[in-house]
């Protein structure tokens, strides 16, 4: 499989979340681009496409605050990585503020996120990795291609980071492959957490399908997305399609809610697929509660290769980090052998 990444991925290293009442080594590290690339033969450097298609994503204002935030951390007298502690909670008013500490606040929704030193470089290194695994699909250098994405992407909306992402790696190759004349576009999310930001990227847009399978939001992180009642609004009513399972899922449950994601995209008319790939439902993840064994990946990619679509698949979760390559592979085989 073609795969990207970019050295600069690397630069991301936040020392501590915040997380059950304490700080906490993160669990989102460098040490698992290394396992991974360790797993996955040649590795291509991203080319360098731009801000263009991180803006058709992304608002101005956050862009800039992901951008400036460590240096305004620093300039505050802080040392380390910044990390919000108040938020303004929901509907409160606009804000033009400048003080750091709101400004992490507002667009901040957790505090397992810190921006660090690397962060806007390895953020803008990953969404390059994606839109050049996107242009080697659209050039017809391959039909699949994989974005060794680090940090991930899918909890980040159009104006705001969490859950260790910063900039929407799928949802930037999602926009952009539409803009390409690539659509329609499906995205199926199955790293064991909702992919809020992606859900909300396109809620309201019946342009891209958005389906996820991932721990029910009332026992597990996001908790405020990711509920199987939501199903898109305005024009994109019925593009959003969410499977909550519960924790202790094997393949036996998660095989048939494949399936169903698998018939609903093949019934939107996708010509093209992006899959936010996660090996956080892995039995042995540290931070998840699903079964599933590095076999199951295998089957999972399977299961994914039956639409005949052209599949880019993008890093997002995953972290016992010393079988994430194996997990990563074994995903990855299953996907070309189809
Ligand atoms: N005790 C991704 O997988 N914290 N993000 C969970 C567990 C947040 C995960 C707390 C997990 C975010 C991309
Ligand atoms: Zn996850």
């Amino acid at each position: 499989m073609l795969t990207f990444c970019s050295p600069s991925q690397a630069a991301h290293a936040p020392a501590l979340e915040l997380v059950n009442g304490k700080a906490e080594d993160h669990a989102e590290t460098p040490a698992r681009l290394g396992n991974m690339l360790g797993a996955m033969g040649t590795v291509r450097a991203p080319d360098d496409h731009g801000l263009a298609a991180i803006q058709a994503v992304h608002s101005p204002e956050y862009i800039a605050f992901l951008q400036a935030a460590h240096g305004e951390w620093l300039a505050a007298g802080r040392a380390g990585d910044a990390i919000p502690y108040a938020f303004p909670v929901r509907g409160r008013r606009p804000l033009d503020l400048t003080r750091i500490d709101g400004k992490l606040g507002l667009f901040g929704f957790d505090t397992v996120t810190p921006i660090a030193a690397g962060t806007w470089e390895a953020a803008y290194g990953a969404a390059q990795s994606a839109l050049s695994a996107l242009a080697a699909m659209a050039s017809g250098e391959a039909r699949h291609a994989f974005a060794l994405c680090r940090p991930p992407g899918h909890h980040a909306g159009a104006d705001y980071f969490g859950g260790y992402c910063y900039l929407n790696n799928a949802a930037i190759a999602a926009r952009a492959a539409a803009a390409q004349g690539l659509g329609p576009v499906a995205v199926l999310d199955v790293d064991y957490h909702h992919g809020n930001g992606t859900q909300d990227i396109f809620y309201a847009d019946g342009s891209v399908f958005f389906a996820s399978i991932h721990a029910d939001p009332r026992t597990d992180f996001p908790y405020f997305w990711g509920h199987a009642e939501e199903c898109g609004e305005g024009a994109g009513e019925g593009t959003t399609f969410n499977q909550p399972l519960p924790r202790g899922t094997g393949w036996g449950t998660y095989e048939g809610a494949l399936g169903r994601a698998v018939d609903a995209i093949a019934a939107f008319g996708a010509k093209t697929l992006i899959v936010s790939y996660g090996a956080d439902t892995f039995a042995e993840d540290p931070i998840s509660q699903f079964a599933l064994t590095t076999d199951d990946m295998h089957a999972m990619g399977t299961s994914i290769a039956s639409l005949g679509l052209p599949t880019l698949t993008v890093m997002e979760g995953g972290y016992n980090v010393a079988e994430l390559g194996r997990n990563v592979a074994a995903f990855i085989a299953g996907l070309e052998r189809a």
